[in-house]
């Protein structure tokens, strides 16, 4: 067991939050309006690499308050909030070295948003960690999952690794304070060996730090079920459940099936009950704007665990 569990073990909610490029596209592209994961809309699309990089250049969240989404997370009661640094489509939402594809370089934004969210959220108590897609980059010839622009028989999947997802992740551990959690995401190309190796390596830089089981190979400090996935009865050790607030992880605008205070509290119960954390994805736009049920709800939330909750 990680000797710094828990924190995890008591913390009984979290806030995830998926933004990206995205985020701007809201889930449409050529006029045509897709639905359910925002975030997999280049691949759902099919749009290439190159016309993709064109959306960095109109993305720029100027409404992006850190100090704003952190309130927001401490009114709703939350305990830690995890952020996408980089999804699959392959973009940093961070000042990353390590690759171009950023927010820093790419977009008319030209800063970093995650050093100023770090900051405001771990001011109030939360504990602050990045979602990072380490396998599955569909912007890059040897990531994993863009077989329509890149030929897969080609792929050097270790060179992914070495030359993006390591050096990237290792950005991540040193230039933004102590993380809480690193969340991994679809693993893939490494062995047991080689993925305690990865593991060690990245330790290394934050033994504090508790990584995702989704690290791959049984490994990991704790357990994520499947996506929108309770236990059916009560389970043993650190774990945890993941939903999103309305059908989509990613801004989609025209997904307006958000979950009631009334049955995020239900979905919190259920899974307390049973001995995990919830954590409830909100999904913010292309300018930097929580939507407007998922702020509503949340606050709802916050006032009845004030309430009702154990902390
Ligand atoms: C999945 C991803 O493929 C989805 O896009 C989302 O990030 C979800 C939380 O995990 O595996």
């Amino acid at each position: 067991e990680h000797p710094n569990i828990q924190w995890f073990k008591d913390a009984k909610f979290g806030l995830f939050i998926h933004w990206g490029l995205y985020s701007q596209l809201a889930g449409k592209w050529n006029n045509k309006r897709y639905y359910g994961s925002g975030e997999w809309i280049m691949f759902q699309a099919g749009i290439p690499v190159k016309e993709y990089e064109q959306v960095a250049k109109e993305f720029n969240p100027v409404n992006f308050n850190a100090d704003e989404w952190a309130q927001l997370a401490k009114d709703a009661g939350i305990k830690y909030m995890v952020i996408t640094a980089k999804h699959h489509e392959g973009f940093a939402m961070y000042d990353s070295k390590a690759s171009d594809f950023n927010i820093v370089e790419a977009t008319p934004y030209k800063k970093d948003p995650m050093k100023a969210l770090a900051d405001a959220t771990r001011k109030r108590g939360i504990k602050f960690g990045f979602y990072y897609s380490q396998f599955v980059d569909w912007h890059e010839p040897n990531g994993a999952g863009n077989e329509r622009d890149f030929d897969e028989s080609k792929k050097n999947y270790q060179l992914y690794y070495d030359q993006k997802a390591i050096p990237q992740l290792k950005e991540l551990l040193t230039g933004y304070g102590p993380l809480g959690i690193v969340w991994f995401d679809l693993p893939g190309g490494l062995t047991k060996a080689e993925t305690q190796k990865l593991i060690d390596s990245l330790h290394a830089l934050q033994p504090q730090s508790l990584f995702s089981s989704r690290v791959g190979q049984g490994l990991g400090d704790y357990k994520d079920f499947g996506d929108s996935e309770v236990p059916p009865v009560p389970i043993k050790g650190a774990w945890e459940s993941i939903y999103t607030h309305n059908d989509s992880w990613g801004y989609i605008e025209h997904d307006m099936n958000f979950k009631t205070s009334t049955e995020i509290i239900q979905l919190l119960a259920n899974v307390a009950s049973k001995g995990g954390n919830l954590m409830l994805n909100v999904g913010p736009d292309g300018k930097g704007n929580i939507p407007f049920y998922s702020i509503k709800y949340l606050k709802e939330t916050g006032k009845w665990l004030a309430v009702n909750g154990e902390s």
